[in-house]
């Protein structure tokens, strides 16, 4: 069948392709069963034959970048064998430092590190892993050579007036050596204030976006931060640098997977069409912790064959020489042309060998040989680089003597000065949890937003009401409208609308590229939104139940909830979650939770549940605009529910909650679809037991309005805490705990608390009656309290 375009108005901005939402666009999925073979094709491993020598020749490097090569990796294994030392109580410059935190060292992998930051521009992106100190130092010098003298005097506010750009240069590779190890010891000048070590290090001012403590958990990241680049058309490329074991992890397949998607390509890709510019850089050092990725716990002898099962074109996957800092700088810079090119992603795996052991207190010797070590430390790749300098002139004996000398006394210079440091102030320990920025204007380049039909509109009948669900949908709307960062996706939300029939219309409205369908893979929906939302956009997603979130929990509680404070307040993490809640329609155990209570816990995330159609707009459009990460909870209970909604920019502020109903007698607080019960409830005390109760509908539990709470409950004595959630472990728990230590006084009784039964949410009709909570409820536990 031809292809056929919808073309559609183009009321606002500027060139646009049609958007395509008519099924006959797409080929017809007929029952074919004709008989056929495929080839996997074929993966080249170590297929580059170059060397110094014809790098130089063909003008690929020069002598003077080959010397930086050697420069950047041994600034690299300086640092990691100071730590070395220090552990033992051997770094002279240092000594009796006391050394803190991991030591997950990366000395033999140099040329894997250096090779791919070296071959990316400046303004290009990486991520990295729990070894990542190689990585952080040769973005960062990498990033840093690249630099005129005005962009290193930026890096140098104290730099003398006078000095030339070699002095700058140095000085500002000195001070990149310095941030590091300041972090490395907690200190408040290292590049996350000492919030986030070695671990999760990141100078995002130079494209680190951070390493990452999770195995493979920046690998959606790095996905997000590449669909984030396509969107803009930037021209960036994104390197995800990760460990072989992170590549038997579901959230790294479920990215590759992402990755290769045929919609960044096809007819469905519109006028950004082009793969995503993303390489996934595997630094296969053959071991996990210590067990064997290839001979144990993988089917394939190269981890690059993995490409084989996402693309049709194996991602142009490639096994590369990782102990060859020339071999990975040109399998990088080819990829990266690639990417740039719109024909990413990329696999490399990088074949390398890390010296020591997992970390310093892993001796090895139970899962290798002294005989193997000794044949990965005879291919060493400082010393490999250092010979052909050597052999080829570019520099002589005692220019690379030079060299190795300042790069041990820079690492040394630094390292005093990070020991003497400042370290954070304790009473700072809660600065950098949550940021005080939201979207309070849009960028004037962001404003231009191309639509290509009318959005759709919520029509409000005679008394001005619509539901919970248009409610939703007009704030998404208003801020798509609003906002050229905010993009939403999710499972089947673009053609079909969502599970709910919420996104209905958008697709139409606002074009694929900003509304889009995705794999049902929950941990990458989440973990490329906090990508997206790293570099610069307000990615809202959808997860169609939110028992689901529990797929994501990394990504939502490690990831999302945790960058901002981790890279020292560097970043911002500005998206919304939304996940609704189905209990109540005989969905059972996997589709019926309430698990905002457990997403409380999880420092750093907004935790919002509106209960009216006022609240579901006004608080949705703050969740979009507030720079903070936010788990938005719907319950599939409200949506039909109506009530009167402001029309246009109407703002539901975070962390207030609402006085739904005034009464004097009893406080009745809750969230979500506990407040209509609790309404209810309030009506049968005040007609049948003459009980004037007052409801709290809290809105936002992080952050938490206790002070309304408190104040009410001062005001009647009794009060009663209830939402949807089983009781054990409940926030409401939280609620009541703050109750009676800080109103304990006026306490006339014991605070109650409503919840669904300590069960899992069942089928049948009289059961999940049973189970979850109603306005009885309510009404039985303020006459209990007497
Ligand atoms: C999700 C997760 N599981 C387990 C760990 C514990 N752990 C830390 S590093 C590591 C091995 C990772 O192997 P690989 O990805 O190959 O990186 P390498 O350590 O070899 O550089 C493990 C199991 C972790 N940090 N995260």
């Amino acid at each position: 069948m031809t292809p056929r375009k919808q073309e559609a108005d183009a009321p606002m901005g500027e060139a646009r392709t049609a958007v395509t939402v008519d099924p006959t666009y797409r080929s017809d999925k007929r029952p074919v069963f004709t008989p056929f073979e495929e080839s996997c094709g074929s993966i080249t491993g170590f297929a580059w034959a170059g060397d110094l020598a014809s790098e130089i020749a063909s003008g690929g490097l020069t002598g003077a970048a080959a010397v930086d090569l050697l420069d950047d990796m041994l600034a690299i294994r300086e640092l990691e064998e100071m730590i070395v030392r220090l552990r033992s109580g051997g770094y002279d410059p240092l000594p009796g430092y006391d050394y803190r935190g991991p030591t997950h060292v990366s000395i033999g992998q140099e040329a894997a590190a250096v090779g791919t930051a070296s071959a990316l521009r400046a303004g290009d992106y990486i991520t990295s892993s729990h070894r990542g100190h190689g990585d952080a130092i040769a973005k960062g010098f990498a990033a840093i050579r690249g630099m005129t003298a005005d962009e290193l005097r930026a890096r140098l506010p104290g730099a003398a007036v006078g000095a030339t750009r070699d002095e700058l240069l140095g000085a500002a590779l000195g001070e990149h050596v310095y941030r590091t190890i300041a972090e490395l010891f907690g200190k408040e000048e290292g590049y996350c204030r000492g919030r986030g070590g070695g671990m999760h290090i990141g100078d995002f001012a130079t494209g680190h976006l951070g390493a990452n403590a999770i195995v493979g958990g920046s690998v959606p990241i790095a996905t997000g931060a590449a669909m984030a680049v396509r969107y803009r058309g930037t021209g960036q490329v994104v390197c995800c640098m990760a460990g072989d074991g992170a590549y038997a992890n579901g959230v790294v397949l479920e990215s590759l997977n992402w990755a290769a998607q045929d919609q960044w390509t096809n007819h469905l890709a519109g006028d950004r069409a082009g793969g995503l510019p993303i390489i996934f850089v595997i630094q296969n050092n053959h071991y996990g912790m210590t067990h064997r990725t290839d001979e144990e716990v993988m089917g394939v002898r190269h981890l690059a064959r993995r490409a084989a099962g996402f693309a049709e074109n194996n991602m142009h996957a490639e096994v590369v020489n990782g102990m060859d800092v020339l071999a990975v700088h040109d399998a990088v810079r080819r990829a990266a042309a690639i990417c740039r090119a719109g024909d990413g992603p990329v696999l490399l795996e990088l074949s390398t060998y890390r010296y020591y052991g997992h970390s310093l207190s892993d001796p090895r010797n139970e899962y290798r040989t002294r005989d193997e070590e000794a044949a990965w430390r005879a291919v060493d790749p400082i010393e490999g680089l250092r010979r052909q300098l050597l052999e080829t002139g570019a520099a002589d004996e005692a220019a690379v003597a030079e060299v190795v000398a300042e790069a041990t006394e820079r690492n040394a210079r630094a390292a005093a000065r990070a020991a003497a440091a400042t370290d954070p102030d304790p009473a700072d320990l809660l600065a950098h949890l949550y940021t005080e920025a939201a979207a309070d204007v849009v960028p004037e380049s962001d404003r231009a937003v191309v639509t290509y039909a009318e959005p759709p509109v919520a029509v409000r009948d005679a008394a001005g009401t619509i539901s919970y669900r248009d409610a939703l949908r007009e704030a998404l709307v208003e801020e798509m409208a609003r906002d050229g960062r905010v993009i939403h996706y999710g499972e089947d939300i673009a053609d079909y609308g969502g599970a709910f029939k919420l996104t209905k219309g958008l697709l139409e409205a606002f074009g694929r590229a900003r509304i889009f369908n995705t794999p049902i893979s929950e941990a990458a929906i989440c973990g490329t939104a906090v990508g997206a939302a790293i570099v610069g956009l307000r990615p809202v997603v959808e997860l169609m139940y939110m028992d689901f979130a529990l797929m994501a929990s990394d990504q939502i509680a490690n990831q999302a909830a945790k960058w901002h404070f981790m890279s020292g307040a560097q970043v911002e993490v500005p998206l919304v979650i939304r996940a609704s809640v189905g209990a109540g329609k005989g969905y059972g155990g996997q589709h019926s939770q309430s698990l905002e209570s457990l997403f409380t816990h999880m420092p750093g995330l907004y935790v919002l549940y509106p209960a009216t159609p006022e609240d579901a707009k006004g608080l949705l459009k703050s969740a979009i605009r507030t720079n903070n990460p936010v788990l938005f909870v719907e319950s599939q209970g409200l949506y039909s529910t109506k009530g009167v909604v402001p029309e246009g920019d109407y703002l539901t502020p975070i962390g207030q909650a609402r006085i739904a109903r005034a009464g004097t007698d009893v406080t009745l607080v809750g969230w979500g679809p506990a407040v209509p019960d609790l309404l209810i409830a309030a009506g049968t005390l005040d007609a049948e037991h003459g009980v004037s109760a007052e409801v709290i509908d809290l809105r936002s539990l992080v952050p938490l309005d206790m002070a309304t709470v408190l104040e009410s409950v001062r005001r009647t004595g009794r009060c009663v805490v209830a939402s949807q959630a089983i009781l054990t472990g409940s926030f409401v728990n939280e609620i009541i705990a703050r109750i009676q230590l800080e109103a304990f006084d006026h306490l006339d009784g014991p605070v109650g608390r409503i919840g669904a039964a300590n069960g899992i949410s069942p089928q049948a009709e009289g059961l999940e009656r049973a189970f979850l909570p109603g306005p009885g409820d309510v009404v039985r536990a303020v006459l209990a309290i007497g």
